[in-house]
């Protein structure tokens, strides 16, 4: 249901933010062309990583030289062709890739209306550890696992889990009432996407209907709380910063 003019689900607060589809305003991104880009989360309102969602028209084109910034990308709808240094494929809806610090990447060829959300973060190098490596994937490719052993949510890791990733990209998938099982709190901070369905989100004292195309940012320490609602399943895809020390 459309709301009445005026008014709106969206609220940025200094710990948190719910960003709606009907919110969006496009920016113009360096290395972006042919595309609408709507930057979800950022440093502008107290993130450390940078969370955008492109929307290419035929022709679009996204070309990003090399740099200590490193970007996850997943295509939420259409198609495109993506390179990742020499490493080249075809990604459909559910395709992912990464590209890490010190690699260029590039998509060309988007079918129309081709949706891809990027997570991109300053890597943050770890002594003695094996350097992140480029990776072109499918989400359907990844076994997702009932997470702390309830099967109504699942939980997909799509990076590797290994101490050189200073990131992580999963894919929770909630059955109708399935829910976290306690409100978390914790050092990690969380950019996150609704792929499909309904819930309600819990962030710091305040509950909020969400549904697919929304987006939320949860800083560090943030409390968080989900339910899945309605009756089809709920799924959300969301970054976190992971195995660097607090000091
Ligand atoms: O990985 C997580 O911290 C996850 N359980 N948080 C969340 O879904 N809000
Ligand atoms: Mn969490």
């Amino acid at each position: 249901m459309p709301e009445l003019f005026g008014h709106t689900r969206a609220h940025v607060g200094p710990r948190h933010a719910l960003i709606t589809p009907d919110n969006h305003v496009g920016s113009s991104l360096p290395g972006v062309t042919g595309a609408a880009a709507v930057v979800l989360v950022s440093p502008a309102m107290g993130a450390k990583v940078a969370q955008t969602l492109l929307t290419f028209q035929r022709g679009g084109a996204a070309h990003i030289g090399a740099s200590d910034i490193q970007t996850f990308g997943y295509v939420m709808g259409g198609g495109a062709k993506v390179s990742v240094g020499p490493k080249a494929r075809r990604l459909g809806e559910g395709g992912y890739f990464f590209a890490p610090a010190g690699s260029d990447w590039s998509l060309s060829a988007p079918r129309k209306g081709t949706q891809v959300m990027l997570f991109q973060k300053r890597f943050e190098q770890l002594p003695g550890t094996r350097a992140p490596r480029a990776l072109l994937s499918d989400q359907s490719r990844v076994k997702g696992v009932p997470f702390l052993g309830d099967p109504a949510a699942n939980l997909q890791v799509l990076l590797p889990d290994e101490p050189g990733y200073d990131m992580a990209v999963n894919i929770f998938a909630y059955q109708p009432g399935g829910h976290l099982p306690f409100v978390e709190v914790h050092i990690m901070e969380h950019g996150l996407v609704m792929l499909s369905g309904h819930g309600v989100y819990r962030l710091e004292d305040s509950w909020y209907p969400v549904k697919a195309g929304d987006a939320i940012w949860m800083a560090p320490y943030c409390a968080q709380w989900f339910v899945a609602m309605g009756k089809v399943p709920a799924r959300y895809l969301y970054y976190k910063d992971v195995n660097r020390p607090a000091l």
